[in-house]
Formats: C-alpha cells, structure tokens, sequence
C-alpha cells in the first residue's frame, strides 16, 4: 500500500522528505502522495508540510495499524494473518467464530477497544482503548488434557516479551495472570472446541494493561492491579510489544509442539507462585498451603498444613508470601 509506504519513509527519514523525491521513489504523481499524506493526518498523523523542502512526520497517533504489525514481524505462524478491529465484543469470540469456519493457525484477532470483554468464570475484562487485546488460533495435535499447558506457554510469550519491550521484570502467577511489582498487569484466557479424544482448535486470548488510563478501571481492581506504562514511567510503544509478543509465541508454541518440558522449565523460572504460601479458591471449596510444584499437565501440586498434597486443575490463587520453610 503506498500509504504505508510513504509512512515508512517518512518515519525512517529526520528531516524533510520532498514530494518530488517521494514521488519518484514510488513512481506515483505528487498529487498522489499529497493525498495520501491527508489520508495519514485523518488517522491522526502530524505532518508537517513545507513548501520547497517538503513533509516531515512531527506525530503519530497510540494506534495500532495492521502494515506496522506485520513489518517486520518474521514468524513462522502467529501473525501470518492479522485482523485488526477498532471495536468488538471479544476478541475471543470472533477468533473461535474464524477458527469454526476453517481460519488458518496462528491468526490473530486484534481490537483497540472490546465492549464486552471476558475473564474466566463468566468474568469481565474492562478493555478501554490504549491496551493490548489479542486472540490466536491454535490447532495443535494434542489430547485435550494437555490444553492448559497452552496457557502456560502463553503466560511464559507474554512474561518474556515484556521483559524484552519494555525492560520490566514480568512473572507469571498461576494458572493465567502476568504480574509486575506483584500487581496484574495482564491475564490469560484460553479456550477451546475439542472431540473427545483431541482439540481441534484453541484460542488464546490475551489482555495487557498497556497505556489506558488507570481510571478506567473500578477501585477494587485498579488497587491489584497495573499499566506497564505506569511501572515503566513513560508510555510504551504498543506495536513494539506486540511485535515482540508475537514472536515470542511463535517460537514457545514451536518449542511446546517439541518439548513441553522445555516450556514447563521456562515457567518455573519466570512464576511467582511456587514456593509461596497460596489460598487457592475455585470449584465450590478454597484451602491454603504451599505451592510446591506444577505437573506435566499444568496443574499446580499445593502442600496442605496437614502435609497431605492437593492437585489443582483450575482456580484462582492469592499468594499469602514465602512460605517459611523455603
Ligand atoms: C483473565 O481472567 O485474567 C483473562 C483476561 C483475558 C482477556 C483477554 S483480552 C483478549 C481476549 N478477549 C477476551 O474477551 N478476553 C481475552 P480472570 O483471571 O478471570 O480475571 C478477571 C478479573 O480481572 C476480573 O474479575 C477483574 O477483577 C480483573 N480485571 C478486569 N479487567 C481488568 C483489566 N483491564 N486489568 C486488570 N484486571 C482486570
């Protein structure tokens, strides 16, 4: 598109880029590229014009455009096909809506504002505009017991791609949260259409509390909860962390296709919940102990006071601090 073309021009140029020069380096008509460059200023891009010397990029607007996602991106899966929304309900349920009717693997449903976002357990996400909401298809060969490995393998993407974009020190908390300086400042929803013996597709989710404003958010969640923008000090380049967050899928969903265990190995190094006193809540009971390990399938092995061992599948854990016997 000579749109993004001109853009990329302009954004890769300090000064003045005359019309003449962009004209000829796109073998279009002066007229074009000044329409296009209107076109630009519509989205929400500065241009400023100067007779005799030309158009410099002055501003762009915190907007997520499809051209920029995919330059660059070099993955083999995720991100081969990208949907960008400016609003939707879910962006969960517009990928398992594609995935039904056949959309290939690794495409990725993106929206800068979701109306009704989910959580787990019929829970709400609150998606204002500034953040990152994603959803991928998946279709790996595995039986379905092994899906919530593939939430793991997110939570490791998300963690390690924050660490990598933003220089902020991500972990994971059990089973689907990314936390920064002990706060939620993203989560995880996987879902799935499997027969009975093996899945046919799963769709990860993904919500990152990027640059909204923390207002956007009711007391009760803003207070466990974070932006990166606010742990950072400074607004965070969205395109930049979901560059790096798709590559980083792509190859923890190749490495997991090959070895669980070397995914496994990574969230151990990058969780926050093992070796933590938990008061772990789900399927009608909670009970506290000591998170002491994850299994081949994801699930975490709590220590009870009593010393008997409890295996959770699903739920949600609070960490009540390090246990006093590690
Ligand atoms: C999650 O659920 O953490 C999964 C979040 C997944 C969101 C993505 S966005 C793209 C895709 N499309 C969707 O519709 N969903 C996925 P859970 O662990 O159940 O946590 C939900 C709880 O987090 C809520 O009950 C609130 O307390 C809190 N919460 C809601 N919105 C939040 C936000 N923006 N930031 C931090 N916490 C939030």
């Amino acid at each position: 598109m000579y749109k993004d073309r001109i853009l990329r021009l302009l954004r890769s140029h300090e000064g003045f880029l005359s019309g003449e020069e962009l004209a000829a380096k796109m073998g279009i008509s002066r007229t074009m590229v000044w329409k296009h460059i209107r076109s630009l200023e519509r989205e929400g891009f500065t241009v400023e014009a100067v007779r005799s010397r030309g158009y410099r990029l002055t501003a762009s607007p915190d907007l997520l455009r499809a051209g920029d996602i995919r330059s660059g991106l070099r993955t083999k899966t995720v991100g081969k096909v990208v949907q960008l929304l400016a609003e939707t309900e879910s962006t969960n349920t517009v990928a398992m809506e594609m995935a039904s009717q056949g959309a290939a693997e690794g495409t990725v449903v993106i929206a800068e504002v979701q109306t009704a976002g989910r959580g787990r357990l019929g829970r709400k996400w609150i998606s204002p505009k500034g953040n990152l909401y994603l959803s991928i298809i998946f279709r790996p060969a595995l039986p379905v017991h092994k899906a919530p490995l593939m939430t793991l393998m997110g939570a490791v993407a998300l963690a390690s791609a924050i660490r990598s974009a933003c220089s902020l020190p991500a972990v994971i908390k059990w089973p689907n949260d990314v936390l920064v300086s002990g706060r939620k400042a993203g989560g995880l929803l996987t879902e799935m259409r499997a027969e009975p013996d093996h899945i046919k597709h799963i769709v990860l989710g993904i919500g990152v509390d990027v640059n909204m404003d923390p207002d956007a958010l009711p007391d009760s969640v803003r207070a466990v909860s974070t932006t990166l923008a606010s742990e950072a000090g400074r607004s965070i380049d969205r395109t930049a962390l979901l560059q790096h967050l798709l590559r980083e899928l792509d190859r923890w969903y190749r490495l997991f296709l090959s070895s669980e265990g070397a995914v496994l190995k990574e969230w151990k190094r990058l969780n926050c919940t093992l070796g933590n006193r938990v008061s772990v809540s789900g399927a009608g009971e909670a009970f506290e102990g000591q998170a002491r390990e994850i299994d081949a399938e994801g699930r975490l092995v709590v220590v009870l006071d009593d010393g008997s061992e409890r295996t959770v599948a699903a739920g949600d854990v609070s960490l009540a601090g390090k246990s006093p016997d590690r």
